[in-house]
Order: structure tokens, then C-alpha cells, then sequence
């Protein structure tokens, strides 16, 4: 075991909830496992790439393929999207969605709760790294609590003296049984932009449907929305804090085959529900200013339609 996953444990390490350890390519990751569910959590990214509660399937999806490569986003699970969201504004060289996803996180909080859950802590700072990419002060936390259902928190401060506008995204890619036969509720009547067309604004009629390659940002929402499921017999809830966008993405089969970190077919067996800070929904820091974006996400049986 390496130094620092033996501090890591002398640190953090709780019995019957959180254990540090070697995951894959050696990567760094907090193993939780209580009385209630199972989750694996990499520092780099603060990427929760698995959860499961006890007697459930995994409501994660984690690509095959993923790389755990430091330089590369972890592909499923959910990364963390910040200080801003798809390509930089201004400049292309600048890294899509941001620089957290693939940052390594620091530990600095684990515990019990009363009811059995694990609660894990990461943080971020800026560092001359970061300033060279967003010439920012910022101090991130993310907090994880890990029970019958999974609690997100990313809170964002500016410890700098000017204002900053970021955006973010918890980007979950949750795992289904077969997306061609989910609906997604919630987005009725919701405007969004198609990133498939342009950018254009449209308006969602009804259910979501997933048909062919989706990728939108749906805009002035608040809305829980629920992954109906039916071949997992299955919904999963994904209610939001401190966030006014959705987005909704399905690479399908050509997209998919194009990452070298997605498995072709891969596309069948999940579908991104994003609770983010996108697009019109980015957040203006001043100085001294915090914002929380979060989600609940809790697994619901889905009685079979007669
Ligand atoms: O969240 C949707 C999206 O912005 C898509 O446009 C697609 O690029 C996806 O994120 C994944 O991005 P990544 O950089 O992880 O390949």
C-alpha cells in the first residue's frame, strides 16, 4: 500500500464505511460500503464512478473502456464540470468542460450518519495550474453522502477579490436497461438547445424519448425528472439543488463509436441526466460568494404498464 493511501486511512479510514485503496491503473479511491449501499469514488476528478445500494442493480453506468489515464476524464460515473461547461468560450485549446474532471481531489472529511450513511468530503483549491487555465481564486467542495440514496453537493466560493462567472455540471450517466424503452420525465413544456441543430431553441413536447443521438440543455427548470425504466422494472429519481438546466445526452452509435473510452454499443445502456449550471444558468460569484449545486438521486420500483 502506498504512503499515502495508508495516511489516507489513518486519516479518513472508518470502519464499516470508508477504506482508501489502489483502483484501476492504481489510481487513488475511497471503497464505501455500509449497511445500506456500496459506492467507489476516485480522487481524480472526484469522480463517483460507482453506487449501489444493497439488493439494487448499480444506478451508475461506468464505461468498459473508461481509461483512468490522469490526463483523461474518467468516462461514466459523474464527473464533475467546472468552472465551465462544454468547450471554453474563447478558446479551443482550453479543455471541454473544464479543468475538476480531471484535477486530483483532496480528502478532507469522512463520517457516519445516524442513519447508516457514508458522508465523503473532497476539495479543490486553485493552484498555478488552474490560474494558467482560469485566472481565478476558487475553493471547491464536494461532498458525498452515500446511503439508500446518493447525495451530490458542489459548492463553489470565490476566496479571490474580483467576481467570476462559472459553470458546472454534475454530468451522471446513469445506467438503464435499454434506452430505446426509457422515458424521462419531468421537461414537459421545458425550452432547450439543441446542440444537434444549431443551437436552436425548441420546446420539449411530453416525455423524453431516446431514439437516436440527444444532446440538450434544457433551460428555466427546477424540475426533479425520473428515469422510467421499464425493462429494469425500475425508475431512478434525480432531484436538483441550485440549478435552473438539465441537460440530456445520448451519444448514440456513431458518436459512440468515435471515443476510443466508450464501447460501440455502449449507448443502449445509458443515458446522462445532468443537473447542471449551463448556458444561460452559469452563476456570477462576487468575492466571498458561495453557490451549491446538488442531487438526490433514489431508486423507485417501476410497476410494469398492464
Ligand atoms: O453533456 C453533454 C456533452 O456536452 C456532449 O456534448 C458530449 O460532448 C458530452 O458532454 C461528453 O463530453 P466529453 O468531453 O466527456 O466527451
Amino acid at each position: 500500500m502506498t504512503d499515502l493511501l495508508a495516511s489516507l486511512n489513518a486519516d479518513f479510514g472508518l470502519e464499516g464505511h470508508v477504506h482508501f485503496q489502489a483502483g484501476e491503473n492504481g489510481l487513488h479511491m475511497a471503497r464505501i460500503d455500509n449497511d445500506l449501499a456500496t459506492a467507489e469514488v476516485y480522487l481524480h476528478g472526484g469522480n463517483i464512478t460507482a453506487f449501489q445500494p444493497h439488493g439494487s442493480d448499480p444506478l451508475l453506468w461506468l464505461s468498459p473502456l473508461a481509461q483512468f489515464q490522469t490526463d483523461k476524464a474518467i468516462r461514466g460515473g459523474v464527473p464533475v464540470i467546472w468552472p465551465w461547461f462544454g468547450p471554453h468560450s474563447v478558446d479551443s485549446h482550453k479543455p471541454q468542460h473544464g479543468f475538476a474532471r480531471t484535477a486530483s481531489w483532496q480528502v478532507s472529511h469522512a463520517g457516519a450518519l445516524a442513519d447508516g450513511s457514508t458522508q465523503l468530503q473532497l476539495d479543490l483549491r486553485d493552484t498555478s495550474a488552474t490560474r494558467t487555465l482560469w485566472p481565478h481564486a476558487f475553493a471547491l467542495e464536494l461532498v458525498f453522502t452515500v446511503g439508500t440514496e446518493l447525495r451530490i453537493e458542489l459548492t463553489s466560493r470565490n476566496t479571490g477579490d474580483q467576481p467570476f462567472t462559472a459553470g458546472a455540471a454534475l454530468h451522471s450517466y446513469f445506467a438503464v436497461g435499454d434506452v430505446e424503452q426509457v422515458v424521462v420525465e419531468g421537461l414537459a413544456d421545458c425550452e432547450y438547445i439543441d446542440k444537434l441543430d444549431a443551437d436552436r431553441r425548441k420546446r420539449q413536447e411530453g416525455l423524453v424519448r431516446i431514439h437516436a443521438e440527444v444532446d440538450r440543455i434544457y433551460l428555466k427548470t427546477e424540475n426533479s425528472c425520473v428515469i422510467h425504466d421499464p425493462l429494469m422494472a425500475r425508475q431512478i429519481h434525480i432531484e436538483k439543488g441550485g440549478s435552473r438546466s438539465t441537460v440530456v445526452w445520448n451519444p448514440w452509435a456513431d458518436k459512440a463509436e468515435a471515443m476510443a473510452d466508450f464501447p460501440d454499443q455502449g449507448f443502449r445502456q445509458m443515458l446522462c441526466i445532468e443537473t447542471a449550471n449551463a448556458a444561460d444558468d452559469v452563476r456570477i460569484l462576487a468575492p466571498g460568494d458561495a453557490h451549491t449545486l446538488s442531487q438526490r438521486i433514489s431508486l423507485h420500483r417501476e410497476v410494469p404498464r398492464q
